[in-house]
């Protein structure tokens, strides 16, 4: 039972580091609030995420699409469209390429929706996650070259896949790169799309792989006088890629993000309507909480269990019918993904246990025949999630070892792995996640360099979890005001967290009790010690074993957030509380 608890929590019961985020200067705080009537918290706030004037304000609470950048300052995008024109206009054959996972299918969906609507000779590619794993394969080029094609896109892939663009080219075709992911040697294709590319003069570099779609869809548009409210409706495809693929909420993500969420609500695809009834959440609003939790987990398992050719399948169909029979099928993969997520992450997390080195060393990585290879970085990031070290899951397959990745914050991966190079076949990715390959005899020599590079990144010290708070705020201090001004920073994600508060000295109500199926959450009353007049009420998830400090009357301090509690029919201001520790006179 500890072990499930520790599964789900994020390291609950061991001590974290409270870390207040970096002060704002006072000038900047009284100069927004001399243009805009904020409470001195609510000002601060936004002052930490960069909105200093009116304007940026504007800009950060209602964003719009006029704010969006020029599609055409990303490098090779005049080429890139000016080619798929062609393309369009000749009849020539077009392969949509893109990953199985969120990312990918989402892209995929994306671009054929669009060039189906200009009537484009077109059809989808999602490679085998287990023939062809992850990337550009040289299966899709020969696929490609087989049925016709002229012109593959590559989406959310390519980057890293120049060997196979080459072939691509030598079978006379040509290909157009839509990547995020970060170059190295760029490959040959046509064009290449990607705002990380050192030359492009792109002006913001967050974009996801579906996000760089779009903005290749919106530069057609454009180019052709189409209306550039006709790519609005895939925005939805866009949002959920931003939410499932943890780029950060800042900037035009943040504008894509918004106005996603708003075609959601008003325009809901059938394929999206079906999944979240099929997930039990028909008819109710969707946030990118919502995006993250529910649909891109069903997204991606299609992936994983089956092929992600059944995601596209979703997202691409136009009819509720059609739309509900694919998400029971998803459904049904992701009950087992579910499955296997949980007993391998048992077996993972007691091989771990198991093993007299693994405490001393700073990354952990465990193979395995048997494994399912579709679940493999989840049960890495649930790893991370136990023991909060970087951590690596492979399956083994014909003396080759392949899985996923993922990290804590502060130690980049994808330079770690780059540094361990030598015993690796494959690797790409980001700074927190990342797949890779290597021969099997390399394992150990690997797991070796890869704690040897992680322990010397943190000077030799195991790393403690933090817990990041914007500002100090007692309880009887909390306004509906500061909630309401919170509400309008949604939606949350990477970079833009919903804010975290800091309560010192406050105790508990008389109701504080525990609550859920295996009493481990509690439902908490608070109030300051030194101003009893105020109590809140909130939820503190995987808190239990306060209880008895709590109700004993010892003071605590708590890191908590703001939310809303609906409960019949009545919806209340409520903490959530994140972490709780003694109070030290
Ligand atoms: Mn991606």
């Amino acid at each position: 039972m500890a072990i499930i608890c520790r599964v789900h929590a994020f390291l609950c019961g061991v001590e974290k580091r409270w870390i207040a985020k970096k002060p704002v200067y006072a000038s900047d705080v009284e100069a927004l609030q001399s243009e805009i009537n904020l409470s001195l918290i609510s000002a601060r706030l936004l002052v930490r995420l960069g909105v200093k004037t009116h304007e940026e304000a504007l800009l950060f609470f209602k964003p719009t699409a006029e704010h969006l950048h020029d599609s055409f300052l990303m490098k090779d995008m005049d080429v890139a469209v000016n080619r798929l024109i062609e393309a369009i206009h000749g009849r020539q054959k077009i392969m949509v390429y893109g990953d199985y996972d969120v990312d990918g299918t989402t892209a995929v969906s994306l671009m054929m929706g669009f060039l189906q609507e200009l009537s484009a000779d077109c059809f989808p590619y999602i490679p085998d996650r287990y023939e062809e794993g992850y990337g550009f394969s040289f299966k899709g080029v020969e696929e490609a070259a087989a049925q016709g094609v002229s012109l593959i896109i590559t989406l959310d892939c390519g980057i890293k896949d120049g060997k196979k663009i080459d072939r691509a080219n030598e079978l006379g075709m040509d290909v157009i790169v839509c990547d995020h992911h970060q170059p190295e040697e760029l490959p040959k294709a046509f064009a290449v799309l990607n705002p990380k590319r050192s030359d492009c003069p792109y002006p913001y570099k967050g974009l996801s792989g579906c996000g760089v779609g779009f903005k290749f869809i919106c530069a057609v548009c454009d180019q052709l006088s189409i209306p550039l409210e006709t790519c609005f409706q895939w925005l939805d495809l866009v949002t959920i890629a931003i939410g499932a693929d943890i780029v950060p909420l800042t900037g035009e993500n943040r504008i894509l993000a918004y106005l996603g969420l708003q075609q959601m609500a008003t325009q809901r695809r059938p394929g999206i309507a079906a999944l979240l009834k099929s997930a039990g959440h028909e008819e109710k609003p969707v946030g990118i909480t919502e995006a993250v939790f529910l649909l891109a987990p069903r997204i991606n398992a299609a992936g994983r269990i089956f092929s992600g050719r059944r995601a596209v399948e979703l997202l691409m169909t136009t009819t509720t019918d059609d739309a509900e029979i694919v998400a029971a099928a998803i459904e049904e993969n992701n009950k087992t993904r579910k499955e296997l997520d949980k007993s391998i992450t048992l077996e993972a997390i007691a091989r771990i246990h198991n093993d007299p080195d693994s405490s001393g060393r700073f990354g952990m990585v465990v193979a395995d025949p048997n494994w399912h290879k579709g679940v493999v970085g989840i049960v890495a990031a649930r790893l991370v999630e136990t023991f909060y070290k970087p951590a690596i899951v492979l399956v083994e397959k014909d003396g080759i070892l392949s899985g996923s990745a993922r990290s804590i914050d502060g130690v980049d991966l994808y330079d770690v792995l780059q540094t361990c190079e030598q015993y690796l076949l494959q690797f790409g990715g980001h700074t927190m996640a990342a797949g890779l390959s290597m021969e099997k005899e390399k394992l150990d020599e690997f797991r070796e360099a890869f704690s040897r590079e992680i322990g010397s990144r943190l000077h030799g010290e195991q790393p403690i979890p933090s817990i990041l708070y914007d500002e100090e705020l007692p309880i009887h201090a909390i306004k509906p005001s500061l909630f309401h001004v919170i509400q309008q920073m949604e939606p949350f994600g990477p970079e833009n967290m919903r804010p975290v508060f800091l309560a010192k000295r406050v105790i508990s109500g008389a109701n504080t009790k525990k609550i859920g199926a295996d009493r481990t959450h509690l439902r908490i009353h608070l109030m300051d010690d030194h101003e009893r007049s105020v109590t809140m009420e909130g939820v503190a998830f995987h808190q239990a074993h306060w209880y008895e400090t709590l109700v004993s009357g010892d003071p605590v301090d708590v890191l908590y957030s703001l939310d809303e509690n609906h409960w019949n029919g009545r919806t209340t201001l409520q903490l959530q509380v994140k972490d709780i520790r003694r109070h030290e006179a």
